[in-house]
């Protein structure tokens, strides 16, 4: 698949922007729990950003949206369902805990507490949470075309 990471919209919170022809992303205004934010991408036939953030270019062209802001966001992965330091998107691919989009020392607690991943804007890269907190949300869409 071929990934292009022209801003071709201004971004509108709450609105679609696509980035290229193969994505649509969504960063919300509203701040909600994990579970719900995932209700929240559905709904709008999205999923929790996962895929793209596999993506070099979309990784990039994400990361720059959110580094200016103030917020945190949820993207979609956890290790919900096989505990500790074993992270999954929620397409099922593993989210490496050598990854280089981690924040300095995390994930810092997967063990008990913080289960599920935000992007935190203390350092514009991955943190493990609670599930249950407020964050904002990205969401994804592949594009067929
Ligand atoms: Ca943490």
């Amino acid at each position: 698949m071929v990934f292009t990471a022209i801003l071709v919209a201004v971004i509108a919170c709450g609105i679609p922007t696509s980035y290229a022809v193969d994505y649509d992303i969504l960063f919300s205004d509203e701040t909600m729990n994990y579970a719900d934010a995932g209700a929240y991408c559905q709904s709008r036939g999205m999923v929790l950003v996962s895929s793209a953030m596999r993506d070099s270019t979309m990784v990039k062209a994400i990361l720059d949206f959110t580094k200016d802001r103030r917020y945190n966001y949820w993207v979609g992965a956890d290790n919900l369902e096989k505990g500790a330091y074993n992270f999954l998107w929620n397409d099922g691919v593993s989210l490496p805990t050598d990854s280089d989009l981690w924040s300095p020392d995390e994930p810092s607690n997967p063990q008990s507490s913080e289960l599920c991943v935000q992007i935190w804007n203390r350092y514009n890269l991955f943190d493990d949470t609670g599930c249950g907190n407020a964050k904002r949300v990205i969401c994804e869409k592949e594009l067929d075309d």
